[in-house]
């Protein structure tokens, strides 16, 4: 695999930073196998679900620009996403519609929509439109790096492949070549490269050289229906709206975006759970691409010398933290799970694994909310009516399970599919290394003592309530879930009533 100066020599100069771009497979060739005509420069977007500040994009239209040849961007529905439900995908969708019309009517850019396993659907389509390139996003999770190796040996030997990591600022190959220990390791990582890539984009320009693409009616209102429908176990949000334009609006916006009106409290209330709107609320956003984390600091960035204290906070979450997780995926193969535990944790964790547990509860009881803690209750009301709990609350959620379950191994799994079956912004490399850093001791350090948690960190009760009004935030999920049942209730007495009435 060729990254940096060896890429220079595989596709010469870029819009795009080459440290940016891996060739995952150099082609025997450009010319397409289909006719004499070039085909166009297909991009397979995946996680970085954007037509505004997309590196991946923009050198699809680079090369596309350079060769001569058109643009089409593919997306592959899977028939199945590490369990999503309508929650995730209706938000997915929603957002793909809106981009669908945007990149269409603005760039003139194709798009298509596969449904089905992207191992067949990519290929065939690059076959059969006779690619000259494919380009794809970035992401470190193992099924995503399985089905590119796969794609990657059944494209036409003539197609070249460049993924390109549009996601973090840092490209992650570039961040570290391992496995990063702490935050406070990979942060000079990070920062001291950021005057190579913590730069502006540049403006999209396709040739308006037209491709006769064949025939792409998307039926969106009934894809989403009937995705909708097959997963209503885990109901749509109505708080978070989808799209570009909506993430934009959170980041930027004047009347409740986050660096115009909300930025401000950022340093000193992001930790307090009564003050859900202190944080930004852009996870859901960045998890599915539909903003650029490199948009987010660079806009942050223009408000350092009025806000330096919140600023600096924010861009070590959003850059150091989220690509430090990122890391974390990439170079530990298992990274969901104990085995992926520090050494000193999975010591610790082993030496208290017989350690009798005050309380044990079933993953049913769990998910219900049904523990004798009235405070673990509601981050868990809170994230399965809501769809995201506050940060804050993720910590002492993860940690409480594995005080509550018969062993870290099974603490792990069910964390991971409780925060991945109801969480908005879930199966996020975030999510797995926030779990991780709970349970199993990943970028923090050992603590003293104590039954079950060894030398984790551990949070209690107690600590919660010297650091925020837990009355308080209790109050307000119970208000959150009252909204959200009320809501539901109306929601099906609308839909029956709509239902034709049934002859006598
Ligand atoms: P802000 O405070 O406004 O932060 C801005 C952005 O920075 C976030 O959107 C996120 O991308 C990044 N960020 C913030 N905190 C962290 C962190 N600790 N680690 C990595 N990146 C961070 N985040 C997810 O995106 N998806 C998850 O499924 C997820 N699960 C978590 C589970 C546990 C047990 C823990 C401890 C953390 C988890 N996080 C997860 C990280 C963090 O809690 C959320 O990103 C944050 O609460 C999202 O809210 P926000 O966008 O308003 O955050
Ligand atoms: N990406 C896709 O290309 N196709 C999908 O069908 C798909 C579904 C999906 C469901 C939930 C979810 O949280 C993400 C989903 N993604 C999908 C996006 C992408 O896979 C994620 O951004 C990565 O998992 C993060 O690395």
């Amino acid at each position: 695999m060729a990254t940096g100066a060896s890429v220079s020599s595989l596709i010469g100069s870029t819009a795009v930073h080459l440290g940016r771009i891996r060739v995952l497979k150099e082609g025997l060739g450009q010319l397409s196998q289909q006719s004499n005509e070039t085909g166009p420069v297909v991009y397979w977007m995946f996680r970085d679900q954007r037509l505004r500040d997309n590196w991946a994009l923009i050198h699809a239209v680079d090369q596309a620009n350079k060769l001569n040849v058109p643009v089409a961007v593919a997306f592959n529905l899977f028939d199945s996403f590490l369990g999503a439900k309508a929650r995730q995908l209706g938000f997915m969708l929603r957002g793909l519609q809106q981009l669908h019309r945007d990149i269409e009517d603005n760039l003139h850019i194709p798009f298509f929509l596969f449904q089905g396993e992207a191992t067949e659907t990519i290929p065939s389509f690059v076959e059969e439109c006779g690619a000259s390139l494919l380009v794809t996003d970035f992401s470190p999770l193992r099924q995503v790096r399985g089905w590119k190796e796969e794609i990657t040996k059944r494209v036409p030997d003539s197609v070249s492949i460049h993924e390109v990591d549009a996601h973090n600022i840092v490209p992650i190959w570039a961040a570290s070549d391992k496995l990063e220990d702490y935050a406070r390791t990979i942060r000079p990582k990070i920062y001291n490269q950021f005057p190579d890539y913590l730069t502006e984009f540049p403006i999209i320009k396709p040739r308006t050289r037209k491709w006769v693409a064949p025939n792409r009616v998307i039926d969106w209102e009934n894809l989403i229906e009937s995705v909708v429908r097959e997963g209503a176990e885990v109901p749509e949000i109505d708080w978070c709206e989808p799209g570009e334009i909506a993430a934009l609006e959170t980041l930027m916006g004047s009347k409740t975006g986050f660096l115009a009106t909300r930025l401000e409290n950022y340093a000193a209330d992001r930790n307090n759970p009564f003050k859900p709107k202190a944080t930004s609320g852009l996870s859901p956003y960045l998890h599915f691409g539909q903003i650029s984390a490199q948009r987010c600091a660079l806009e942050a960035r223009k408000l350092r010398k009025v806000y330096p204290q919140a600023v600096d906070k924010f861009l070590d979450e959003l850059v150091v933290w989220r690509e430090l997780a990122d890391n974390f995926c990439y170079y530990e193969p298992h990274y969901d799970s104990f085995h992926g535990a520090w050494d000193w944790a999975r010591t610790t964790l082993l030496d208290h694994a017989f350690d009798k547990r005050e309380r044990i509860y079933t993953i049913e009881q769990l998910e219900k909310a049904q523990t004798a803690d009235p405070l673990w209750n509601a981050s868990q009301l809170e994230m399965v009516h809501y769809g995201k709990m506050h940060g804050y609350m993720r910590m002492y959620w993860a940690k409480k399970i594995l005080e509550w379950t018969s062993s870290p191994q099974e603490a792990v799994e069910i964390a991971v599919y409780l925060n991945d079956k109801y969480h908005i912004d879930g199966r996020d490399p975030n999510g797995y290394a926030g779990i991780m850093w709970s349970i199993c001791g990943v970028h923090d350090n050992g603590f003293q003592e104590r039954p079950v948690y060894g030398k984790i960190r551990s949070m209690t009760y107690a600590g919660c309530s010297r650091k925020f009004n837990v009355d308080g935030y209790i109050t307000y999920v119970k208000k959150l879930v009252r909204a959200v049942k009320k809501q539901k209730e109306e929601i099906l007495l609308n839909s029956k009533a709509k239902q034709p009435a049934i002859p006598n």
